[in-house]
C-alpha cells in the first residue's frame, strides 16, 4: 500500500454516511467497471497496488459499512461478492497464476471508505505476511 493510501485510511472516520462508492454506483462520478449484476459493482481501483486490481461492492449497503458490521441479513451478499471475485478474477485472466482477495476493517486494516468493498489484486507475485 502506498504511504498515500495509508494515510487516506488513518484519516478515515467510520460513518454510515454516503461514500464515494455511492457516487460510483449513481453513475456521479467515472469509474471503469469491469462487472455489474443487480446486487453488486466491480470496477478498477484508483490507486492500484497491483497490475490488476479491482474493488467490488454491493449496490446496497444496507448498514454494511465494514465487515466488522456483518449480520445474519449480509450474509447471502456476502458470499456473492466473494463469488463475484472469483468470476473477475478469471475474465481479468489472472485465475490460472492465482491473486488475493482482501477486505480491510477499520483503523488497523487500514479501511478508508465505510462501504464494505472486496479488493481483488493480482497479476504480481503477493508477499506474506502482507504489510
Ligand atoms: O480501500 C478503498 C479503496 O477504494 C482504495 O484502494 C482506493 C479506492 N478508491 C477510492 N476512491 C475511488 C474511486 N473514485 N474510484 C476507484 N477506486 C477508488 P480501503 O480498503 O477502504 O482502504
Amino acid at each position: 500500500m502506498a504511504s498515500s493510501e495509508k494515510e487516506a485510511a488513518l484519516a478515515a472516520v467510520p460513518s454510515d454516511a454516503p461514500t464515494v462508492f455511492d457516487m460510483i454506483i449513481k453513475k456521479e462520478i467515472p469509474s471503469t467497471v469491469v462487472y455489474e449484476d443487480d446486487k453488486a459493482l466491480a470496477f478498477r481501483d484508483i490507486a492500484p497496488q497491483a497490475p490488476t486490481h479491482i474493488v467490488i461492492i454491493p449496490k446496497v449497503k444496507d448498514g454494511l459499512t465494514g465487515i466488522s458490521k456483518a449480520e445474519p441479513r449480509h450474509v447471502e451478499i456476502l458470499g456473492h461478492l466473494l463469488y463475484v471475485a472469483k468470476l473477475v478474477a478469471k475474465q481479468e485472466g489472472i485465475d490460472q497464476s492465482g491473486y488475493r482477495v482482501v477486505i480491510n476493517d477499520g483503523r488497523n486494516g487500514c479501511q478508508s471508505v465505510f462501504h464494505l468493498h472486496v479488493h481483488l489484486l493480482g497479476g504480481r507475485q503477493m508477499n506474506w505476511p502482507p504489510g
